[in-house]
């Protein structure tokens, strides 16, 4: 089935649900013949980027790495989707410019962290908290949120399937699929 490649780069903060929607957006993909890779948490800080923590620098190079990555994934012709917090603008511009024009789309995944807290499905907000996690995004770490995102998910009323219908809306008005 033909397709352009792309990197979606899903954002937001930590429980918005970027992992379930990247997710179940790529099994939709899938089911409908396209070529995709999810690259998450699970599968790049238990090993590519094993060495990092959460600090700025940290988290540049977290950012930067998956950047790099992603964009060979994109050279093989591949959707790629990643889902990180990647809470500064500069990083997220840094891999936009990585991209060839229109081959980057930021998907801001835009749950309010009032919501996210109260989701907690980690328990990590009660740790943040309570001092137990430091620089925990939204508590004591900056999120900023994409100013022009080309499509802006508003996650916290909506289901799964409505955010990935929006989305494979979206790919089909930019003729990605
Ligand atoms: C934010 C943290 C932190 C701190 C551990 N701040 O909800 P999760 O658990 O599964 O997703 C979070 C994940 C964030 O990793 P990323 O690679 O996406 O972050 S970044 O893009 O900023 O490099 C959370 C967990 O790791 N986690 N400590 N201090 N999230």
């Amino acid at each position: 089935k033909k397709q352009k490649p792309c990197v979606m780069w899903f954002t937001g903060l930590s429980g918005a649900g970027k992992s379930t929607v990247a997710g179940a957006l790529e099994n939709r993909l899938a089911e409908l013949g396209y070529h995709t890779y999810l690259l998450d948490g699970d599968n790049v800080r238990h090993g590519l980027c094993r060495d990092l923590g959460f600090s700025s620098e940290d988290r540049r190079e977290n950012i930067r790495r998956i950047g790099e990555v992603a964009k060979l994934m994109a050279d093989a012709g591949l959707i790629v989707l990643t889902a990180f917090i990647s809470p500064h603008r500069e990083e997220r511009q840094l891999v936009r410019e990585l991209l060839p024009e229109g081959e980057f789309l930021e998907v801001f995944v835009d749950t309010p962290l009032g919501e996210c807290e109260k989701r907690d499905p980690k328990g990590l907000y009660k740790k943040a908290r309570a001092g137990e996690i430091k620089q925990f995004t939204g508590i004591d770490s900056e999120y900023q949120a994409p100013e022009h995102p080309e499509i802006h998910l508003q996650a916290g009323d909506k289901s799964v399937t409505e955010l990935v219908e929006l989305s494979l809306c979206s790919l089909k008005e930019r003729q990605i699929i």
